[in-house]
């Protein structure tokens, strides 16, 4: 038995708030507070709680299994006030049901089929997305992702079946070409994860966001720019070197593409121990970085030296000092508002290669990620054995890492797939 659970679904401060309420209980406890309307036909109701009126609220109610968590549920759509709320809540509260923990609709979804791990992570990451790139990797690139699912499965149940069928009749009775299909079959299989699993760092760095830092020697404009940048007055500009010693960050929306920026201390040996402490940030955050913004001031630049192995894009600040600019280099200034626009193209190219995932499946969290390559090793390993019980056994261990993805499939349900879908003999 569970309980009766309910939560407000919208956010704080508009017009209107819905509240949920879903278990076994949620048509008695409602049917204390207004009359039931009929299923899934939303009617203006009065609640109200001994004698007194609460609200005028728009009701909707959906039986189980064809609701959101797969039980009894109702959607209560009230007036936004706060003290609406608080008295729905205790009334609600008064006749049984309790508030929900965090995600447990959800997780009552999965329970119940609704939901499958996949579904439920891109449905989080639609509610968190904050660019149009993430809105569409929460929608495209995860529809992508669970039909590839979907298909890597089936791909899988039929090796399976087919490796079944190898060791169940001796080699003798079976042309060599079966077990070379079946071969060619796990290898596709395999190539095909791990073609998925190389974009995975494009499609975690969308879903988070990323990490842009700005270095360079002091006082060459780092804070100007990201001011220029964010199109807001966020960090100390000062003719002082040595004006910035935190990190400084603000995030930019860089053609749909979430990009956190950070203003650094400018670097240089100094006795000043914040001073220092803020270099060793700078560089600490450079290291960390998806991509640094390498800058040096006009008229004699000299570029900063930076980490190894991450994206660099030398910029020249303050052009307008400058008699002839060199070829070559990007260079701005904010003074004369010169190269700004093309920095901002350039950057959001940059972000939007890095966040490329080439249409593929969408492996968007680590979580995911460690799943597929968990089966692919499987596999790897099933093709490197010439034992037939061993590779079966391995093929097994891919599909409960499979199954892991989306949390849906147990292996046994592969396992039933396999023996009820082919005949095999047995
Ligand atoms: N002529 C000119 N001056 C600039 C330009 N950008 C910044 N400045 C000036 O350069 C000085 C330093 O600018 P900041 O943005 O504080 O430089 P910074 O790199 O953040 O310096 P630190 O934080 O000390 O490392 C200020 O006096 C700015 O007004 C530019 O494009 N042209
Ligand atoms: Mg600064």
């Amino acid at each position: 038995m569970s309980d009766t659970i309910f939560a407000p679904i919208t956010g704080r401060g508009g017009a209107v708030t819905v509240i949920r309420i879903s278990g076994p209980a949620s048509f008695d406890i409602l049917g204390r507070l207004t009359t039931l309307p009929k299923p899934r036909l939303a009617s203006l109701r009065k609640i109200t709680w001994h004698a007194q009126l609460l609200d005028h609220a728009l009701v909707t109610i959906f039986p189980g299994p064809k609701s959101f968590t797969g039980e009894d549920c109702a959607e209560l759509a009230l007036h936004g006030g706060r003290a609406v709320l608080a008295a729905i809540s205790a009334a609600l509260t008064g006749e049984g049901a309790r508030y929900a923990e965090p995600g447990e609709f959800s997780r009552r979804a999965h329970a119940n089929g609704r939901l499958d791990l996949l579904e439920a992570e891109a449905m989080a990451d639609l509610i968190a997305s904050e660019t149009e790139a993430q809105r569409r990797l929460a929608v495209e690139g995860a529809h992508a992702l669970q039909s590839a699912t979907a298909s890597w499965r089936e791909t899988l149940v039929q090796a399976m079946a087919q490796q079944e069928a190898l060791i169940d009749f001796p080699d003798e009775d079976l042309p060599p070409e079966v077990e070379a299909a079946l071969l060619a079959r796990i290898a596709g299989l395999r190539d095909d994860m791990r073609a998925a699993l190389a974009t995975a760092p494009a499609a975690e760095r969308l879903r988070e966001g990323l990490e842009f830092v700005i270095l360079g020697p002091p006082n060459a404009g780092k804070s100007t720019l990201l001011n220029a940048l964010a199109g807001e007055d966020i960090a100390i500009v000062s003719e002082l070197p040595g004006t910035t010693r935190d990190a400084i960050g603000v995030r930019l929306d860089l053609g749909g593409v979430p990009v956190h920026l950070t203003d650094t201390a400018g670097l240089r040996d100094t006795n000043d121990a914040i001073e220092a402490e803020g270099v060793r940030r700078a560089q600490a955050r450079a290291g960390k970085a998806d991509l640094i913004i390498a800058v040096a001031p006009a008229p004699n630049p000299v570029f900063p030296p930076t980490p190894p192995g991450i994206e660099i894009i030398h910029v020249i600040t303050k052009s307008d000092l400058f008699e002839l600019i060199p070829l070559g280099f990007q260079s701005v200034s904010a003074t004369n508002g010169a190269g700004m626009a093309a920095l901002r193209t350039t950057l959001a190219a940059a972000a939007a290669r890095l966040t490329d995932t080439k249409g593929a499946a969408a492996l968007s969290r680590p979580r995911q990620t460690a799943c597929l390559r968990d089966t692919a090793e499987a596999l790897d390993r099933a093709l490197a054995t010439t034992e037939p019980e061993l590779r079966g056994e391995e093929l097994r261990t891919a599909a409960h890492a499979l199954a892991r993805l989306t949390g849906r499939v147990g292996v046994e349900e592969i396992l039933d797939a396999v023996f009820s879908g082919f005949c095999i003999g047995k």
